[in-house]
């Protein structure tokens, strides 16, 4: 199947009703202004999607744990209920709101805009949003990120990219997570890497574990080019109107 990587939706094979379409144009729009919002204050936004309980809180806690003192940077997790997450990172020493959804099973732009009145972004380097637990619907709402990034972790198994296919076609980053587990499972790292490159070749793979840290100063070292690569950008229409 081909796919438009510029609108996140395959070509030609559209079965949304149009109710569903013109929401998610909607939902478009919105992130549009959340992009636009993060270019003018030069903070380098990232969606982070994942099935339940693949380790995102854990990975932003061991994230701030590293960066908080480099960087500026906060939270925002959604979950249908709860503020278990936020908490979890506010302990870690960094910024968090959580967006209870209430049941609704993935993060919209619109979501994103109303945390903005309870999260000062001004300043930020670098915003995390924790997207809900769930590999299918968060994968189509753009939140006007510079990155999506999803966590397989291992205990899931290896075949998730191919039965899961829009979330890593529209990620630029897949974190292998858990890999404390691997010599205890029959998760195979080469076939997720294959699977998920035959469904997106452009797709970054980093393996980590932030129980044992292996692979998080590849993840932080991703991260400090990208916030660093985000001031050089706002600086560059300055210097062409120079
Ligand atoms: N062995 C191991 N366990 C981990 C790792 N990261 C997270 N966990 C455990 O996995 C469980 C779920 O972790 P969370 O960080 O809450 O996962 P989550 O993706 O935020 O979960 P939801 O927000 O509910 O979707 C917890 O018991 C963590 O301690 C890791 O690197 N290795
Ligand atoms: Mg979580």
């Amino acid at each position: 199947m081909a796919f438009a990587k510029s609108n996140r939706l395959p070509v030609g094979a559209i079965q949304c009703d149009n109710t569903t379409l013109s929401l998610l144009k909607a939902n478009d729009y919105v992130a549009k202004g959340i992009r636009d919002k993060m270019a003018a204050q030069h903070t380098l936004l990232i969606n982070i999607t994942s099935s339940a309980g693949s380790g995102k809180t854990t990975l932003m806690q061991e994230t701030a744990r590293r960066l908080k003192d480099k960087v500026k940077m906060a939270v925002l997790v959604g979950d249908l209920e709860t503020e278990r997450d936020a908490i979890r990172i506010r302990e870690a020493g960094v910024p968090s709101t959580q967006i209870v959804t209430n049941g609704v099973c993935h993060l919209e732009a619109q979501m994103i805009v109303q945390a903005f009145d309870h999260l000062d972004t001004n300043g930020l380097d670098l915003l995390f949003i924790e997207n809900v637990g769930n590999l299918v619907c968060p994968a189509a709402f753009d939140l006007g990120e510079d990155y999506r990034v999803t966590l397989l972790a291992s205990t899931e198994g290896d075949d998730k990219p191919k039965k899961y296919p829009r979330m890593f076609l529209t990620s630029e980053l897949m974190l292998i997570s858990k890999a404390d587990l691997l010599p205890y499972i029959p998760f195979k790292v080469d076939n997720a890497v294959l699977d998920a490159r035959s469904v997106n070749p452009e797709i970054e793979v980093i393996t980590v574990s932030s129980t044992s840290g292996e692979g998080m100063d590849i993840w932080c070292d991703w991260l400090l080019e990208r916030i660093a690569a985000k001031k050089v950008e706002a600086l560059e229409p300055a210097a062409a109107h120079a």
